[in-house]
Parts: structure tokens; sequence; C-alpha cells
């Protein structure tokens, strides 16, 4: 039973003032000039894009907070088993366009801002990027948010409120720049939520004591304490009412903005840092992708979010005075990467220390509660956090944590007392100097459903990085959920003209709820008509993408030329570095070439676009080559349209709605075993463009599912990785292929400036054993771009496969993801069938 605040006679008068949700286009037009002249204290006068951007917003968010609210209220009665997806990053891109499609407005709100003055693609290109995320697994993350809404599933997501999104990328003499992202000086979206709040406790001390009944407690006290602040972002689900809540925290001192006993005697400085030290831990995003680096604010900023996410939901379960041994059927707590795994200990704490619980108990309840999502299998990105430094900040987790390792070895050692060497293979505390926590183990340990990201990764982490606990647990605990994009975003929004097609022969959208109609779009891979709307789509997307170029860049682009995209955060196993020393091969090849061979040639753009961590030297002097190999190709007489190189600076969501409707070509090349999913792939063929690709990631259900006609796949396979690198470390002759060779030699030589930068990026390769084998695949890289040449002369027939791929791609909807996630992870069937069928209302 929930306790209104308002007595039962006064409710009449809320309920005949409630705000009323906008359904045509006067009522839109009045609350955006409301908003505009009152809000906003504009006029007619002085009502600039930004302007028209806020009030729109503002309206928007009225409409949506109606449905917001209704959707907790009924939420808070029903009270079901709620999924909490805790991710400490949610790429989520601009918001407007995105609420307007899904509460159906799309309409009405361009006709409206017409009649205003306003052209709607310019209002809602005012906007900035809420960009709290470094690449796939924050937009993964934002991905299911829209699902989780769209399927009325009742989903909170946690993250933090960076007051600093992932940088801006600027480029100066072809080197990446890093500009702040300040991105909250008006934000519409966010409600502060200044009575929900949490304090967090840092450092201080244990002490044991014994209570009335005799039994011993931990009780962890004498901390620094941090408050948390929430700060919720409304998320509409796509053809429901449904609307679900973001909450971000936002940290602050406890004391407010002063420590008045400092500040009145006259300490005026500490008073004012302190409050600076505990708004630090939310103040920016960490930009690293790929790297651990350990550092301590990282894992203050984890321990942050995770505690107040828990304190958070356990307070909302506890409203339902349910006895703790239903939490788990209340609650279903998903783990987005290790990032959040102190959720595992702290949730133990509160068991244990705060509830009282016996530690059996606790810890069925946990393992019952948490499910566990890996996103990758390189060491190096496999989070450890020294001992000491975890002792220091968070003493009671540590013993929680020591403790938890205790009973597990113990099992371990009762299950398989033959093989006492996996002991200290599975432990959760490694034994390096300093020792160091493996927070992966911890989640395995910890969660019920541990789950990879696509088929080949989640193989991976079967046979390698988790093999020993897939004896321990046996092979059920591991699963698979291939990865999957919302139709919304990067079909309807990224490319309306193509959803707009499907529609017409598919009798309406309902194609973007249920993405495998999809398939009945194969039907008129041969309507002539279909097929010049189809073309006509990717040349207007082309156009668009070249006037983009033609703007920011300043280069002329010819639409008619195969245009080749690789936008994605820069890394070595990524391998832009096989994508421009295969672009400069192709230039040496022209400039080689005859009049009359050149004119055979089927001219090229190669796009380039991502951001690399300011602290990754190699990744850096990609993107300095790439611009250097731009400068002399986009300026070379010789060579005109038949190869110019663009990199597109600043690569973030918004762009992407650009950039990926206009591909032919998407490069998805990275060495076999090390991408775990990637998911623009997905976006790229959706929206008609082909893929190159290795044998990797949701690559290889990608061919799968369109067949292998309709991708081009080279190079060595995962299987072979470890021999190869093998090979280049101890085989006694290593033989560059003299194509490549000669592209080390042109870059050597200064044809693209200075040479000095890029010699790590040649010596990684020859000297240093070429660790992602860009060597090895070279060959074949070049070869299958040939053949992407020829196939794009046959007009006809590219654009059959691309219609046929397209047709194809049902599976890759991430609401099919959550409805894996839900059935096998989280359990959250039955109830939840009856709603995501029938809605909330
Ligand atoms: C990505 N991981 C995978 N990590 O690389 C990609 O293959 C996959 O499709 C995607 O997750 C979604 O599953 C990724 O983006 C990060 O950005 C982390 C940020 C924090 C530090 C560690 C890497």
């Amino acid at each position: 039973k929930v306790e209104a605040s308002v007595p039962e006679e006064q409710r009449e008068a809320w309920k005949k003032h409630s705000a009323k949700e906008f359904k045509t286009k006067d009522q839109f037009e009045a609350d955006v000039v409301r908003h505009i002249e009152t809000t906003l204290a504009r006029s007619l006068f002085n009502c600039d894009e930004a302007a028209a951007y806020a009030g729109t917003a503002l309206a928007l968010r009225d409409r949506l907070i109606i449905e917001w609210n209704r959707t907790q209220q009924q939420q808070t009665f029903a009270d079901p088993k709620r999924v909490y997806y805790l991710s400490l990053e949610f790429l989520m891109g601009r918001a407007l366009d995105n609420a307007i499609l899904n509460v159906g407005m799309k309409d009405v709100a361009k006709q409206g801002l017409e009649e205003l003055g306003f052209r709607m693609e310019d209002v809602i290109s005012q906007e900035r990027d809420a960009a709290l995320g470094n690449g796939g697994l924050g937009r993964l993350a934002a991905c299911f948010l829209d699902s989780l809404a769209t399927l009325n599933y009742p989903a909170w997501g946690y993250a933090l409120r960076y007051r600093y999104g992932i940088f801006r990328q600027e480029i100066v003499d072809g080197y990446q720049v890093e500009v702040p992202d300040y991105w909250l000086d008006f934000n519409p979206w966010e409600f502060p939520r200044h009575d929900v709040t949490v304090d967090v406790q840092f450092y201080g001390g244990v002490r044991k004591y014994t209570d009335d009944s005799g039994k011993q407690l931990s009780v962890w006290e004498n901390g620094e304490i941090v408050t948390a602040v929430a700060y919720d972002a409304p998320i509409p689900g796509y053809g429901t009412r449904t609307t679900n809540n973001l909450r971000l925290w936002s940290s602050k001192a406890s004391h407010g903005e002063f420590d008045f006993t400092k500040f009145n005697s006259g300490e005026y400085e500490a008073s004012v840092a302190d409050q600076q030290r505990a708004e630090t831990i939310s103040a920016v995003l960490y930009p690293n992708d790929s790297l651990d680096r350990g550092k301590e604010l990282r894992l203050k900023q984890q321990y942050f979010w995770c505690a107040a996410s828990l304190f958070d939901i356990v307070r909302r379960f506890k409203k339902s005075k349910k006895a703790w041994k239903e939490f788990a059927n209340q609650v279903a707590i998903q783990l987005n990467d290790t990032h959040p795994t102190l959720a595992i200990p702290e949730l133990m704490r509160i068991l244990l220390d705060q509830e009282g619980l016996e530690w059996d108990e606790a810890w069925s309840i946990t393992q019952a509660t948490f499910g566990y999502t890996n996103h990758t299998v390189m060491p190096e990105a496999l989070e450890k956090w020294s001992v000491p430094l975890v002792q220091h900040l968070l003493p009671r987790h540590l013993q929680i944590i020591y403790d938890i390792n205790f009973h597990f070895l113990q099992y371990v050692e009762r299950n398989f007392p033959k093989e006492r060497e996996m002991l200290s293979r599975v432990s959760i505390i490694e034994e390096s100097e300093p020792k160091r926590v493996r927070m992966a183990f911890l989640a395995v340990i910890g969660s019920h459903k541990v789950n990879g990201v696509a088929e080949l990764h989640s193989d991976l982490v079967r046979t390698t990085i988790f093999k020993d606990f897939v004896k321990i647990y046996g092979p059920d605990k591991f699963t698979n959920v291939t990865n999957g994009i919302t139709p919304r975003r990067w079909l309807h929004q990224a490319n309306p003209r193509l959803s707009a097609l499907i529609a017409s022969k598919l009798g309406g959208h309902e194609f973007l709820r249920d993405l495998n109609l999809l398939h009945k779009v194969e039907a008129y891979v041969d309507d002539e008509e279909f097929r010049k709307e189809f073309r006509a789509i990717k040349y207007a997307n082309k156009v668009r993408l070249a006037e983009y170029t033609k703007a920011v860049e300043g280069i002329t682009v010819n639409p008619s030329s195969l245009f080749d995209i690789q936008v994605k955060r820069i890394h070595e196993y990524k391998r832009q570095q096989l994508n421009i020393f295969g672009v400069i091969h192709r230039y040496l090849e022209l400039k080689s070439m005859s009049p009359e061979a050149r004119a055979k040639v089927q001219p090229r753009v190669s796009f380039f676009g991502g951001k690399a961590a300011p602290g990754y030297w190699m990744a850096k002097m990609v993107i300095h080559l790439i611009n250097q190999v731009g400068k002399v190709v986009n300026a070379d007489p010789d060579i005109g349209d038949l190869l110019k190189v663009v990199f597109l600076f600043d690569y973030n969501v918004s762009k992407a709605e650009i950039i990926t409707p206009a591909s032919d070509i998407s490069e998805h090349i990275s060495t076999a075993g090390t991408e775990a999913s990637g998911t623009s792939n997905m976006k790229f063929v959706l929206n008609g463009g082909l893929i190159i690709g290795t044998c990797d990631g949701a690559n290889i259900e990608i061919t799968r599912e369109v067949g292998e006609d309709n991708i081009f796949l080279f190079g060595n396979l995962a299987e072979d990785v470890e021999d190869l690198r093998h090979a280049h470390f101890y085989g006694d002759s290593f033989q560059l292929d003299p194509s490549l060779q000669r592209v080390f030699d042109t870059i050597r030589s200064g044809t693209f400036g200075d040479a000095g930068p890029f010699s790590g990026l040649v010596d990684s390769i020859v000297d240093h054993g070429d660790y992602y084998l860009v060597s090895d695949d070279f060959k074949s890289y070049v070869e299958t771009q040939g053949l992407i040449d020829e196939a794009y002369k046959d007009q006809e027939a590219w654009l059959t496969r691309t219609i046929t791929a397209v047709s194809r791609m049902g599976f890759f909807s991430s609401d099919r993801c959550i409805d894996e996630y839900a059935e096998m992870i989280c359990e959250l069937f039955p109830p939840l069938a009856v709603w995501r069928r029938e809605g909330w209302f």
C-alpha cells in the first residue's frame, strides 16, 4: 500500500488541474511560445534557433513528464520486479529528436515549428550531445534504455552525472587536441532531485562489536562523507506510454557549499577545498576506452555510484515491506562490465552490517541479484585494483572481498581437491606486488549469470579468461547475448527516407517495434520502383555527407565515388593503421598507372573518424598519419577524384547519424578475437551499406544472417592468432609483404611530412612483433578491397546485395537483446511477459 500525500477529498481539484498532454499542432505551438516567452523571457523579436530549440525541448519535456510520472506511479502501485542497469557510461547523444519520435509527434512538431518560422533540422541540431561515454559500451547502454522502455520493462539506468563528458576533439596541424566538453549549460532533460540524496562514506576504519543478542557484527565508521544528489532524465519508449528513468548521481560536499565550522574560523580555503574535492568525484568521464589505469579517483567514482545506487534500490525495496528472501524476486541488477562490481560487496555490507543477515543468506541473495556482462577479453582492459588502495578507501569492502574469496576457494578446494594450482589461478586476489583485486573474477563469483556480447566473444570468454570458472560452476552460468541496436535511432531517425520507404511497402512502421518484419523487404529486391527509390536515398545520404564534409573539413568529395567509412574509437586492435596503409598503397598504385589504366579505376573516398584516448600515443599517431596522407593525396592533381582521404573530426553520436547512412562500404577490421562484438557494423548494414570485415565479433553473425555473398570477409581467424604472434617473435625470417614494405618506405621517405612521429607505427610492426597482425592480413585486405572495387562497378548487383542485407538484419535489434536478457539473465518472466505484451495502461 502506498501512502498518497494529498487527502482523498482534495484529489478532485488536483485531477482537474493536472497537466494535460498536447495532441494538436496548435497546442504544441502554444506550449513552445509560452516557454519561449515565460521560461526563457524571450519574444518573437529575439528568438534565435537556440531559443527555438529550448522552447521546443521544454514543451516536449512537459509532455514527457506526464507519462513519466504516470509510469512511475503505476510501477510504485504494482511493485513488479525491476531491472536496474548499472553502467558507468550512457552515450545518449541528442534527446529532442528521439523524444519527438517516441511520443509520435514528428509531423505535429515539424509543421508547428515551420509555422513559427523554424526548420526542424536546424532546431534539432542546436542540441549538444549528452556524451557520457567512450564508445560501444556506452552506446549499447543507451540503446538498451530505449528498448527497455519500448518493451515496457520497469527499468532504471544508474550512472554518474559527469560535468564533463568525453572530450571534444579538435585537429590542429593534423594532431588531435582535446577540449573539455562542458555540456550542462542548458540541459532541459534533467531534473535535479535535491530531496533524493545519499551520504556515501570513504576511508575510515572497521570496528567489531557484539550486539544485544551476542552476535558479532562489524561497522564501518569515522570515514569522510560525500553526498550524492540524484538527477533524473526521462526515457520514453517508442509507441508506448512507458517512460522510464535514468538516474545520474552528482557529488557534493556533505555539509553543503562550505564547511561552516571551518568557514567561521577563517579557514576559507580549507572549507572550499573540501567542497571541490567532493565535487571532483563526478566531474569528469575517464576518456580511456580499453586500458585500465587503476587511478584512485576512478575507484572513488565507482564506489560513489554503486553505493548511491544500491542505497536507492534497497530503499525502494524496503518500502514494499517484503522479506529479504524476496529481494532477488524484486530486483535484478545487471553489471555493464566490471565497473560496477563494487556493488557486490556493497550489497553484502548492507545485508550483513546493517540488516543483520547471516553470511549464507546474504550471499545467496547477492548472487541471485546480479548478472554480469563482459565486453572484452583483452588482458589490459580487465580491471584490477591494488589491495592497499582498496584497503585505504574501502576498508570494510576489502574484508568482505577477502571473505567472499575465502568461501569461494574453500568450495573450489572441496570440489577439485586434486587441482591445487587452480586455487591461485581463480583467486580474487592476485598475488602480485602489490596484491590486486581481480574485479572480473569478483563479478563472476558474485553473479548468477555471465554473458559475452557476441557468439565468438562468448566462446572466448568461456575458453580463455573464465575457463576455470566454467569448470567450477558448470557451463550454464556462462551465456551469450549478441548485441543489438535500436532501429528507432539508427534507422528511423538517422535515415527517415529509408524508414519511410520500408514503411510504404510493409504497411506502416510496425517494423520499428519488430525488426524481424524487415524480412518482407526482400520481396521487393527486384521491384524497379523500390530499387530506384532505395538507390536515390543512398545517393541523397551521400550528398548530405559530402556537403557536411565540405562545410566542416573544406574538402570536396564526389558523391558518386565509393564511400568507404571507418568510424570508431582509434585503437591498434581496431586497426585503422591497416586501413590507412591500404590507402597509401592505393595511392602509390594510382601514381604508377598509365592514364588509360586510371580511367578504369573506381573513384573512392576514405572517411575516418574517432577519438584517441589522450594518453595513447600510437592511436594519436594514427590520426596524424591519416591527416597527413589526406593533405598530400587530396592536393595531388594527378589523383583528382580517384581518391580522397577525409578525417571527420570529433566523431560522436549525432555525427554518426549523418555518417552511417552514407556508406557504401564500412570497415570492421579488428584483429580476429579482439573486438567483442562491434555495433556500428550493424548500423551500417541496416542503412544499406556493405561491410569489409574480419571474422571477429558480430561480423560473424552478420555473415550468418545476410549471407556470405553480401559481406566482404578477409584475414586470419581467431584460432590462428596465437600461432601467428608466436611466429613473429620466434620465427627466423620475417618477410614483409613487398607492397607493405613500399608503404613503409614511402612513409619513411617523408612523403607525408616528417616521418619521425610515424616511426612508432612502423616499428611496432617491423621490429616489435606486430601484435595486431597488420602485416599478416595486409595482402588479403588489399585483395578484398580490389574485389570491392570490381563489385561496385556493377551497380545493379551491388544494389541487390544491399537491399538483401537490409532485409536480413532483423536479428540485430536491441529489442531482441533485451528480451533475451530478461528471459535468461534477469528472470523477469512471467509477470513481465504480460506487461510486455499489453503495456502498462
Ligand atoms: C565495447 N567496449 C567493445 N569499452 O569493444 C565492443 O566490441 C562492443 O560492441 C561494445 O563494447 C558493446 O558490447 C567498450 O566500448 C569501453 O569503452 C570501456 C570504457 C571504460 C574503460 C574500459 C573500456
